[in-house]
């Protein structure tokens, strides 16, 4: 245990990218505690439970950063476009990251950081008893004077106007880096014509957001996608990388064992 959080060190997302480490993350959206358990005490360093676009409603959430918990994982998410009450909430269940859609400017940038941080860098209302009680912080004193640098906000960049104003989001303090969603920024950088996440649109994109984090001392993560195209966007120097999501992890299970035994279906 961390003597000065409480934490182990497996826990410490926000430490261990800091210190330039690559974190691997499950990406999830079957919105299952159960579920999510089972995938944080696979091999991944980390889970990110999806708002937006995944089945996660309050209580799910809750329940299954608490199973991640139990398993030793620190958990992200991502909460719905816009909704910053929920960024401040999924904080109090003790999600060690916040990862935020859709930021195109700053003022989006700063309202998330009202929401993520303390004051001074912002307007965290107080309320983090679950957290405490899920990382062993007993001492509230203690968690207000470590939350802002343990805990992570994650702005992402995933629209034309985001990537114009990377470096400027960026720059925000609170800010503690971006996420790229390569599909959206796809479907945005081709005019709304293709959902490619592996076009040279994307990759070109790619290189410009990583330098800028990499200029501002901040993390840069992405979400990987399927696995071949991980190993490309390591290359890219993200370090905060998901790789596939929950319901290709069942049905590539499902597969291989259906192969393994030999039948042939349909
Ligand atoms: C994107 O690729 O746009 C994402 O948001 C990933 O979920
Ligand atoms: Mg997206």
């Amino acid at each position: 245990m961390n003597a000065t959080a409480g934490r182990t060190t497996a826990f410490d997302l926000a430490g261990r990218l800091r210190a330039g480490a690559t974190v691997q993350a499950g990406w999830m959206g079957i919105g299952d505690p159960i579920f999510a358990e089972i995938v944080a005490r696979s091999g991944f360093d980390a889970i990110v439970l999806d708002m937006q676009h995944g089945m996660f409603g309050p209580a799910s959430l809750a329940g299954s950063i608490g199973a991640a918990a139990g398993a030793g994982k620190p958990v992200a998410v991502r909460v719905p476009v816009g909704d910053m009450a929920m960024a401040s909430r999924a904080l109090d269940m003790g999600a060690a990251a916040v990862i935020a859609p859709m930021i195109d400017t700053v003022e989006q940038a700063r309202a998330f950081v009202d929401a993520m941080k303390f004051a001074p860098l912002g307007r965290r209302s107080w309320g983090p008893g679950r957290a405490m009680m899920l990382s062993g912080e007993s001492v509230a004193q203690r968690y207000l004077t470590t939350a802002n640098r343990d805990t992570l906000a994650l702005a992402m960049i995933e629209t034309r106007e985001g990537l114009d104003a990377v470096e400027d989001i960026l720059a925000v303090p609170g800010i503690d880096g971006v996420f790229v969603g390569p599909n959206d920024l796809s479907i945005a950088l081709s005019g709304g014509d293709r959902v490619d996440p592996h076009s040279t649109l994307v990759d070109l994109a790619l290189t410009r957001i990583v330098e800028a984090a990499k200029g501002a001392g901040k993390i840069a993560g992405i979400f990987g996608g399927a696995p071949e195209r991980v190993k490309i966007v390591r290359q890219f120097g993200f370090t905060f990388v998901s790789i596939g999501h929950d319901t290709a992890y069942v049905k590539a299970g499902i597969e291989a064992m259906i192969a393994a035994a030999g039948v042939t279906t349909g």
